[in-house]
């Protein structure tokens, strides 16, 4: 899955894609470096963004929904309803939301109706505030429990189980040492019976373990390592900025495999 950020403030390209012609030739930059599925969002959820009204999103994302999704999977990166369904409208048919649709009292009841594919992520606390003091007894098992939480509300609201996929959320309120541990047993996530997505592109605690990776686009060979550990582990699909280069390090290991 690749990233295409609409956004003036993501955290390692924002402002890049903010003009619709740049966002749909990123995308199809993407398409071309082998990406199944294109990620598409108006609104960043870095530590301490700015929240962006509704039609606002809207503009941002769905002339380049529009765009791309003639030419791959779309997925929507968004925590609002409305959002979600202009871009369906528009050609998306998958809806990502970090809320785990916790938002609003309608995300639930959309998603079924919508009848998309949706990714329930793990959130703790709210992008504003999520990494002032994250706190876990057990960081996979409450993530697990928390996913497993939020899929059985799902199907409790009729969405179709098979639609399902999870996703541990690296970097929302979490710290380096539970980004960690929930990679080293993502198996434990694959095992609840889901496709799992997996985001660690670019991510901070990737520049906290190599000191020299201060700068975001300076963080690919730990965007590729982790890629690697998450595939190990089974999940689905992960979510990166650089797919050509992941697509690129994940043939390698599979080809490595094979020979086994
Ligand atoms: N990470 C980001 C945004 N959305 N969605 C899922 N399901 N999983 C993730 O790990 C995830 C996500 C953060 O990355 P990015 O979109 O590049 O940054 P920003 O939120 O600043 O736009």
């Amino acid at each position: 899955m690749g990233v295409v950020n609409v956004t003036p403030d993501s955290f390692s390209d924002g402002g890049r894609y903010l003009d619709h012609s740049a966002a749909i030739a990123h995308g199809r930059t993407l398409i071309a470096g082998g990406a199944d599925i294109l990620d598409v969002g108006g609104e960043s959820t870095r530590p301490g963004a700015e929240p962006v009204a509704e039609a606002g999103e809207i503009a941002r994302v769905v002339p380049v929904i529009g765009a791309l999704a003639e030419a791959t999977r779309v997925s929507v990166d968004t925590m609002k309803p409305a959002v979600a369904r202009a871009a369906f409208a528009a050609g998306a048919s998958m809806w990502n939301d970090v809320t785990a649709l916790r938002h609003a009292r309608d995300s639930a009841a959309t998603a079924a109706a919508l009848g998309c594919d949706v990714v329930l992520m793990h959130m703790q606390g709210e992008p504003r505030t999520m990494q002032a003091a994250p706190r876990y007894d057990d960081v996979v098992a409450e993530v697990a429990a928390f996913l497993i939480e939020r899929a059985d509300a799902a199907i409790a609201a009729g969405v179709a189980r098979e639609r399902i996929w999870l996703d541990p959320g690296i970097g929302f309120g979490k710290t380096m040492a539970h980004n960690l541990a929930l990679i080293a047993h993502l198996d434990r996530l694959v095992a609840l019976g889901f496709p799992v997505l997996f985001g660690a592109s670019r991510k901070s605690f990737l520049g906290r373990i190599d000191a020299k990776a201060a700068a975001a686009d300076d963080r690919l060979g730990g965007s590729l390592a982790a890629a690697l550990a998450a595939a190990r582990a089974g999940v689905a699909a992960v979510r990166v900025h650089d797919v050509r280069e992941t697509v690129q390090a994940l043939s390698v290991e599979a080809a490595v495999g094979q020979a086994r």
